[in-house]
């Protein structure tokens, strides 16, 4: 990956993007470093949860890479547009938890990228913003589908139309990121959220993230079949007859095993 920085730290990846010269701005070969990150972290049995961030302290990502778009014909925008969202969607869908830690900017693809994330949470220097239509596009990486879903319609609205960015403390009250930390405490709580998440079982981690996800398209009636079905995936695994022993028996659980 020659755009992506890559750590392990115990059950926990971090990635962070690193193209320094444009804002970690989002080319075709940083769209194909998600695809082998991906691929590397599915690889991995041992990795419970990823972060994703931007390399340097200013931005996340500053969007998709304008100088490349610019010359683009109609095919090529749409073909650019497949190209981030295939990925995005990966990310969006695979089973670990994926937790965007926003240390800046975070324009156009780079908001589209954090909100294919799980969980966000930003730092106190964190700009948020669809400025899409200010340069003649639309967002082109499910920008208008997942604002809508995370912040509600009126304000998805209001923040592609006007292409007005929002800073880190308006981002919270919209409920576009679940928390704001001073810069220097952004990673290290990205970290503890992940080791938490990593200790609980991985199956059931897993069958929550399809059940929120894929429930969410769903009718009620059909989510709940979705939710009881995962629901019985759960037992008879090794973590389930472990935890509930353990509570049973009084103890602490002993480490889950993903089995
Ligand atoms: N693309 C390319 N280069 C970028 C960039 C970007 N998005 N953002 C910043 N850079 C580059 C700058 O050009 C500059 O390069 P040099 O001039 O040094 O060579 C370097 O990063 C530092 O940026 P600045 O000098 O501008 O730094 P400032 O601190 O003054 O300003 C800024 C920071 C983030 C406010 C500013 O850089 C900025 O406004 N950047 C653009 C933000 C933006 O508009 N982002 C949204 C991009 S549009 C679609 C598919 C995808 C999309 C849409 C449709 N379809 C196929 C339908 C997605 C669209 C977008 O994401």
């Amino acid at each position: 990956m020659t755009h992506i920085l890559l750590e392990k730290k115990g059950q926990i990846a971090i990635a962070a993007i690193n193209r320094p010269k444009a804002l970690n701005a989002l080319n075709s070969e940083v769209l194909e470093d998600l695809n082998t990150l991906i691929d590397t972290v599915e690889a991995d049995p041992e990795i419970r949860a990823l972060i994703l961030t931007g390399s340097g302290e200013k931005a996340f990502v500053a969007g998709a890479d304008i100088g490349e778009m610019s010359t683009l014909t109609k095919a090529e925008g749409e073909a650019f547009g497949k190209k981030g969202n295939d990925v995005f969607r990966r990310l969006e869908t695979m089973p670990i938890p994926v937790i965007a830690a926003v240390n800046g900017y975070a324009l156009g693809g780079g908001c589209e990228l954090s909100m294919a994330c799980d969980i966000r949470i930003c730092s106190d220097s964190a700009v948020f913003g669809q400025p899409e239509t200010g340069l003649g596009i639309t967002p082109g990486f499910g920008g208008t589908q997942r604002l809508a879903r995370l912040v509600g319609p009126g304000m998805a609205k209001q923040m592609i139309f006007s292409a007005r960015n929002i800073k880190a403390d308006e981002a919270l009250r919209v409920g576009l990121v679940n928390a704001v930390y001073p810069a220097e405490e952004l990673m290290p709580a990205a970290e503890k959220l992940a080791e938490t998440i990593a200790k609980n079982a991985p199956i059931a981690v897993r069958a929550c993230k399809r059940a929120i996800n894929e429930g969410l398209e769903l009718s009620m009636d059909e989510a709940i079949v979705l939710e009881e079905k995962l629901f019985g995936g759960c037992f008879e695994s090794e973590d389930q007859k472990e935890g509930m022993c353990a509570f049973l028996e009084k103890r602490k659980h002993e480490p889950y095993q993903n089995r």
